[in-house]
């Protein structure tokens, strides 16, 4: 009965539509035209679900590689000569690395051996370098002073 009197106030349904069309008379129809309010635009409310509710597991975390065997890389090995003796006199190297021998005193020396060791004279500061590729024990001296002896071993 209040909305007979109350036309155009608050709380009317049609209060948006009467600006030309203004009918004080309830229309004959039914005296309870509550028009459900438009629905929502879907944009204006998101969906809560998630398309996505769960991520995917995370990726199993990378396996750390072990380093390659650091034997397996060709080393160079280093034996002075001071003092008219060999140091180390005797050094043990894997097949492949390198010897090099640097003379160290004023005399000359020199690497005279087994296994192709054949140095020239070598004056202080001089360097001869050698690379095993078989095994073995090479013995090797100075030829000019006999007593200074020394020897590399090559294993696999
Ligand atoms: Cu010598």
């Amino acid at each position: 009965m209040l909305y007979f009197i109350n036309n155009g106030s608050t709380g009317s349904p049609q209060e948006e539509q009467t600006d030309h069309s203004v009918s004080p008379s309830p229309s004959t129809t039914s005296p309870t035209p509550t028009t459900p309010p438009p629905a929502t635009s879907p944009s204006q409310n998101p969906s809560p679900t998630n398309p996505n509710p769960a991520l995917p597991a995370a990726p199993n975390p990378k396996p750390i590689p072990p380093p390659p065997p650091p034997a397996s890389a060709p080393q160079t090995r280093a034996v002075s000569i001071a003092n008219f003796a060999f140091g180390p006199a005797s050094i043990t190297i894997k097949k492949g690395d390198t010897v090099v021998w640097t003379n160290q005193d004023s005399a000359p020396h020199t690497v005279t051996g087994d296994g192709g060791l054949n140095s020239p004279t070598l004056n202080q500061g001089g360097k001869y370098s050698f690379t095993f590729g078989s095994m073995g024990t090479f013995t090797y001296k100075c030829a000019f002073h006999p007593s200074m002896t020394g020897s590399v071993v090559v294993t696999n």
